[in-house]
């Protein structure tokens, strides 16, 4: 039967939390030591280990169908492929920073500078919006030493919790590109894209289980419908009469968003031993 071949980062931030996901849609697959294929017992699935950077030229050429990486690599690369869909992790940001004693009043403090970057597609599309004119440093790696080393007056690199800039005497200035691991795919056959449909529905499984909580709490029954009120969307909640004379059970699903408002407002209304599970998946 033929496979799909996914392309995924062979190691690296976006490597565990693709293997992962990848195991909670059920796949059965070891991705150990250096191997570059793997291939799913239980689904027509092949894994391919690969740099991030290789992914969309790879995806594009149909040496892989689909691939995971960062959206900021994806447009960075600008080959054809397509964003089939956003999964959740692996979020960060492009910007820019200069040195921490530098008075930046605004975009304009970047005229006529130097900003060093190991993304010069996306820093030149925000400097042309912009208007700005300044010289792109290309280089490929620890781009936040290059103002300390004199070699640029800002840089334009990925931040997470912007301990690195701290650590190099950085300050975020602008937000460049907010990105987050996504799926593309390149031209598929039917039969491939019946698997990719397939593999989808599973992924969505997942992601959207883990936006959602199972809720179970004991509630005056006199009382359901001022908890009706404080779980929102929820279309019909499951009651159950308690042992207890008066108490009914109460189970619902509350997003993760406004989880602890919620919770504190079904105190609020009498209810009491509030049970929180995680839900492994959800089909809708
Ligand atoms: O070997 P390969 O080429 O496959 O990997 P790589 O070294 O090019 O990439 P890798 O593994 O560092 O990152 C892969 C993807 O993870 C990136 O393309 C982003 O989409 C995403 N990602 C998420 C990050 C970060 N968070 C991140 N913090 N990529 C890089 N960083 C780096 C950043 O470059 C900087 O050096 O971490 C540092 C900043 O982190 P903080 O937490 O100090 O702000
Ligand atoms: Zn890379």
């Amino acid at each position: 039967m033929e496979k799909l071949k996914i392309a995924i980062q062979k190691s690296g931030r976006l490597h565990d939390d693709s293997v992962e996901m990848l195991k909670q849609c059920g796949m059965s697959f070891s991705a150990v030591g250096n191997k570059l294929i793997a291939s799913v017992s239980n689904f027509p699935l092949e894994i391919l280990f690969l740099r991030d950077d290789d992914i969309p030229q790879y995806v594009q050429d149909g040496v892989a169908d689909i691939g995971i990486l960062g959206e900021n690599v994806v447009v960075e690369k600008s080959k054809q492929v397509e964003i089939t869909e956003r999964l959740g992790f692996g979020k960060c940001r492009l910007s820019i920073a200069v040195p921490r004693a530098a008075e930046f009043g605004g975009i304009s403090f970047l005229e006529g500078k130097r900003i060093a970057t190991s993304y010069p597609k996306l820093l030149t599309q925000f400097l042309q919006k912009h208007k700005v004119n300044a010289t792109i440093e290309e280089i490929s790696g620890s781009v936040e030493i290059a103002t300390g080393i004199g070699l640029a007056d800002a840089v334009c690199d990925i931040v997470s919790s912007g301990s690195t800039l701290l650590t190099n005497g950085l300050k975020e200035a602008e937000l460049v590109f907010n990105s987050e691991a996504v799926l593309i795919s390149g031209s598929l056959t039917t039969s491939k894209k019946d698997i990719l449909e397939k593999l989808l529905f599973r992924i969505r499984a997942v992601n959207k289980a883990k936006k959602f909580k199972y809720v179970l709490l004991n509630i005056p029954t006199n009382k359901i419908e001022a908890v009706k009120n404080v779980l929102p969307g929820m279309k019909s909640p499951t009651i159950l009469p308690l042992a207890l004379e008066g108490w009914s059970s109460l189970h619902s699903v509350i997003s993760e968003d406004d989880f602890w408002t919620v919770i504190d407002k079904l105190k609020d209304v009498g209810a009491e031993g509030i049970l929180i599970v995680p839900i492994e998946k959800m089909v809708l």
